[in-house]
């Protein structure tokens, strides 16, 4: 019964707009989002290439291509406004301030990393910035976002709590219940889809009776938009108009972005199942050089400024792989630590790293 081959391309349809657009971010604020998406782009770029090297075990998703969703949203939240994300979260790390340098430790698993090296590429978390981290259960970090934005309420708190995961997520039925909760008891939770068209090589409209995943709030009495996840600037104004619904009228809803990995879904994964054709679709509206050209067509950067910004990123990436070059492995001994409650009386033998 389920269709075969690509997805029908829903690029270029018209999201359904239910909010009216807030005034365009200053020049800073976008200055600022540029530069937090090429730190992102070339970071990922650097993890994948030390990920070849085998200086990072595990697991390593990337989000090349995402980049704008990530930026967008986060940086309509503030600062203090918990987010919870996936598995593929180095951009929600980075785009909420988490120190390059910590994070590409972790992935490297050294004990200088964002979470001592324990918990690598899929489990980021960095609690100071209110980002509760990256999780490997498909939709299981969602209702741990409800339940932060529950804190907030019940503690009559301004934040808002943003869940970011992906389209395979929207199948889960803790979606379902963490947005009837959340509906039911008005609380202040943005529910972020990152819909990249797959969950690992299948396609939405294989895994998804109707694959325009806003509707699902419609069930939950919620407000909903689609929008184009591959343009910053709306993705922002999106995120900033639900937070302020969740702030002043605690009245939660659900954004669904569309966006694209260009790479496979990590990096064991060869990237078969998608046609070439329709990457180099998405790749032509690649969201770093869309973004270009309207910073440098309102005159908000020139040439030089992003040639600067490049160079600036370039600098602060490499130092992040110096750095995580150079750090501590966890001592073997230690592995246990964070990790169990009581000492472990079995000592570990062997490398806690790559060799
Ligand atoms: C509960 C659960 N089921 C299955 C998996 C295996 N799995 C890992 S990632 C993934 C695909 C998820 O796709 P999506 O939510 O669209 O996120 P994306 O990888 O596209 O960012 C699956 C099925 C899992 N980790 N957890
Ligand atoms: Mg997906």
């Amino acid at each position: 019964m389920s269709s075969a081959g690509p997805r029908k391309d829903r690029m270029a349809e018209t999201p359904t707009a239910q909010h009216s657009p807030p005034a365009r971010p200053e020049a800073g604020l976008m200055r600022d989002m540029f530069r937090t998406m090429w730190l992102i782009r070339r970071f990922e770029e650097r993890a994948a290439e030390e990920y070849m090297k085998g200086h990072i075990g595990g697991f390593l998703h990337l989000a090349i291509g995402e980049e704008a969703a990530v930026v967008g949203s986060i940086a309509a939240l503030r600062p203090t406004d918990p987010i919870t994300s996936t598995y593929r979260e180095h951009g929600q790390a980075l785009a909420r301030g988490s120190d390059p340098r910590a994070v590409m430790a972790e992935l490297f698993g050294r004990s200088t990393g964002i979470c001592g090296g324990r918990g690598g590429s899929m489990h980021l978390m960095d609690a100071g910035r209110h980002f509760y981290g990256g999780y490997g259960i498909v939709g299981g970090s969602i209702p741990l976002a409800v339940g932060l934005g529950f804190a907030i309420a019940y503690r009559e708190e301004e934040g808002v709590a943003m869940a970011m995961f992906g389209d395979g997520a929207t199948n889960q039925g803790v979606l379902a219940e963490s947005m009837n909760m959340a509906a039911l008891w008005r609380l202040p939770v943005v529910f972020f889809v990152l819909n990249n068209h797959y969950g690992m090589g299948t396609a939405i409209d294989r895994a998804s009776a109707d694959p325009d995943l806003f509707k699902r709030a419609e069930a939950f009495g919620m407000p909903a938009t689609q929008i184009d996840g591959m343009e910053v600037l709306a993705v922002y104004r999106a995120v900033l108009e639900a937070a302020r619904l969740a702030r002043e009228e605690r009245q939660p809803s659900m954004i669904e972005a569309l966006a694209y990995r260009y790479r496979g879904h990590s990096m064991s994964d060869p990237d078969t199942v998608r046609v070439a054709d329709e990457k180099e679709r998405w790749e032509a509206r690649d969201p770093l050089v869309t973004f270009e050209r309207v910073l440098l067509g309102q005159a908000a950067l020139t040439g030089d400024d992003v040639a600067a910004v490049r160079a600036e990123v370039e600098g602060v990436v490499e130092d992040a792989v110096q750095f995580a070059t150079d750090s501590p492995p966890v001592p073997v001994a230690e592995l246990a630590r964070h990790v169990y409650a009581h000492p472990w009386d079995d000592a570990p033998t062997g490398s806690a790293v790559m060799p």
